[in-house]
């Protein structure tokens, strides 16, 4: 969802294949032996196989919306905020989220150690409307998936915090053009299907930056 984010704003135009993690492809693990998803493999040849590396790739060749540049702070701020979000967050939401699939676990416990890394979102977005000023940039677009996990694992205890600025920037994501490009759903890919090129060939960029 991160990578396809950065891919539709940057312009790039890729070959989608569609992965499903219970039947990878044989040419998933050729190209990535790590097999997670997403991987790009570009025209070169060269595996980029992080979602943030992948975001970075296509921004740097093409930023029109200025992701990178955020309005308040720099993108090593950015950065440092994102690797927080894969580490801590992403930690305490994988055990809220699945608890079944580790030892020893809480998911209550865990859910309110990710509910205080939120707090410090509340407190940015308290003073403007995205995670480093009034324009949407990297942060946001890295972040915000996994908040959106975290939301969906109890919408109902989600809706009851008093995170308002949190929720209404959750929302507002939710409900952008951008969105329902990104949340497209595609078949899975198998040995020679048709190609399918991502973004839609009738993607606007003028409605995304709106
Ligand atoms: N740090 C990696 C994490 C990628 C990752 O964990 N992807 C999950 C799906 S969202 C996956 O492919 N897991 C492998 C599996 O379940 O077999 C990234 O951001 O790209």
């Amino acid at each position: 969802m991160r990578a396809r984010s950065a891919i539709v704003v940057s312009g790039q135009v890729c070959e989608l294949r569609e992965v499903v993690l219970r039947n990878k492809p044989q040419a998933l693990l050729d190209a990535s032996p790590k097999a997670s998803v997403p991987v790009l493999v570009n025209v070169a040849g060269r595996v980029i196989d992080q979602s943030l590396d992948i975001m970075l790739w296509a921004l740097e060749r093409n930023d029109p919306l200025a992701w990178l540049r955020p309005a308040q702070g720099d993108l090593t701020g950015m950065l440092k905020l994102i690797g927080e979000c894969d580490d801590e967050f992403k930690f305490h939401l994988d055990r809220y989220k699945y608890p079944q699939r580790y030892e020893n676990v809480d998911g209550q416990e865990h859910r309110a150690e990710a509910g205080r890394w939120l707090e410090q979102l509340e407190s940015r977005l308290a003073t403007h409307r995205f995670l480093f000023g009034d324009r949407m940039g990297l942060a946001d677009a890295a972040i915000a998936p996994f908040v959106r996990q975290f939301a969906h694992t109890d919408l109902e205890w989600f809706a009851r915090q008093s995170w308002p600025h949190l929720q209404a920037w959750l929302l507002q994501w939710s409900e952008s053009s951008l969105f329902d490009r990104i949340m497209d759903k595609y078949p899975p890919w198998e040995p020679g299907a048709s190609i399918v090129v991502f973004p839609d060939p009738s993607s606007r960029l003028a409605e995304i930056a709106q």
